[in-house]
């Protein structure tokens, strides 16, 4: 991605900041596996999103005064030592070339520069980017900045522009929703891979492992844990134990996705193990196809993304009730459990998009309807990327085989 896309983000992003301010932004650090092993390391998304610089440590700073705007990004100090081990850090021109900031210092200069530049700018706005860890409750570099910088500069006024960040993540540039089909096109050539060799007696991590192998081939990796749940298996959201050998008759539910460039896909489908589909299982599948398009038909500048899954349940509450799924409308809730759409981005579940959101153009979702039967062990889900244009929708993932006839033909063909 060029440059001055990152540029005029970070213009766009800080264009209230007060004069008498200073902006802290943190890529965040390695985390503790065990013994001397870290986690891979994650870059914090919005950090990325705004300086395209993707290693741990760094922290990037805006400085807003009368004189005007200065940037600067800290980087890792060289270490020859370590080097040695690990290969070299981000270097100073790299570190230039890929943010657009001109400024450019050592990460153990840090500390000094904040307190000097405190004392002498008379600041009294700090903005920072927080997000509370709902999951591990382990505090962000930034939150443990924050409660430092509290005690040290007790008037200091502290706005925390998260929200900010994660609302314009939800609108995509070109250049981001190319990013978004190179990931969908390598899920694409995963997911062939894996149904060309899709038969009875192979077990699903073999499945996922032949995905995950022509996506390493692209030198690219999963966006997010396989699903590959076979039978009854498939009406489990998340299954990811990926455990069993797949039977002659069943189906496999496979919710998979490549990341490129750290732009991921997430794309669902449900193949027959044994390349052809029962009549219950067409039937079931052609329901959820069907809720699928009327959702794609519905799609467009000022519909809110709750109303798409009413659509996906109204479809349901009468075609389930005909195919003797369910006994009356009310109980569609048994065998639809989740919604159909979220936003997609740099995240597999992408920031900024709630509920009640109403759809933009330069939004990416997907459209997920989905259909489970656990008393008849089937699980079906279909699973689209799409982009919001001005006037309704462009599926980004329309090459994927899709239709029953479109599967039954490309698993002939490689049996
Ligand atoms: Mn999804």
């Amino acid at each position: 991605m060029k440059r001055e896309i990152v540029i005029n983000r970070r213009q766009e992003a800080f264009k209230d900041h007060v004069s008498g301010s200073i902006t802290v932004l943190f890529a965040g650090d390695l985390v503790k596996r065990s013994a001397d092993s870290t986690y891979p390391f994650i870059v914090n998304r919005n950090f990325y999103y705004l300086t395209q610089c993707d290693e741990d440590g760094l922290i990037y700073v805006q400085l807003r005064n009368a004189v005007g705007n200065k940037e600067i990004l800290f980087i890792k100090d060289h270490n020859p030592v370590l080097e040695k081990w690990v290969g070299k850090s981000l270097t100073k021109d790299e570190a230039i070339h890929k943010s657009g900031v001109f400024m450019i210092q050592a990460l153990s200069q840090f500390e000094a520069f904040f307190a000097r530049t405190m004392s002498r700018n008379n600041i009294q706005t700090l903005y920072i980017d927080s997000e509370r860890d709902q999951l591990t409750h382990r505090n962000s570099e930034a939150e443990n900045f924050v409660r430092r910088i509290q005690r040290l500069y007790p008037g200091l006024q502290i706005h925390n522009i998260n929200q900010k960040l994660n609302k314009m993540r939800t609108l995509k540039s070109e250049a981001e929703v190319e990013l978004i089909k190179e990931a969908i096109d390598v899920t694409r050539l995963g997911i062939e891979a894996l149904v060309s060799k899709l038969q009875p007696g192979r077990s699903e991590y073999q499945a996922v492992a032949d995905f995950k192998y022509e996506l390493n081939l692209k030198h690219c990796d999963v966006s997010f844990d396989t699903i590959a749940a076979s039978g009854k298996d498939a009406t489990i959201l998340h299954y990811v134990s990926n455990h069993k050998e797949m039977k002659d008759g069943d189906l496999l539910l496979l919710d998979c996705g490549a990341a490129f460039k750290h732009y991921c896909a997430d794309i669902s489908r449900t193949f027959p193990v044994n390349g052809k589909f029962t009549d219950r299982q067409r039937e079931v599948y052609e329901i959820v196809l069907e809720a699928q398009n009327e959702v794609f038909k519905a799609i467009k500048p000022g519909v809110a993304l709750i109303q798409l899954n009413e659509i996906v349940r109204n479809v349901y509450k009468e075609r389930c009730v005909q195919a003797k799924m369910i006994e009356a409308p009310e109980h569609v809730d048994d065998i639809y459990y989740h919604s159909v759409s979220h936003s997609l981005g740099l995240d597999t579940h992408d920031v900024g998009m709630f509920e009640g959101a109403v759809l933009e153009p330069g939004m990416v979702i997907t459209v997920e309807p989905g259909l489970y039967l656990e008393h008849e062990g089937i699980g079906v889900r279909i699973e689209d990327d799409v982009l919001v244009t001005e006037t309704g929708c462009e599926n980004l993932s329309s090459s994927i085989l899709k239709t029953v006839e479109e599967i039954e033909a490309f698993m002939n063909l490689s049996q």
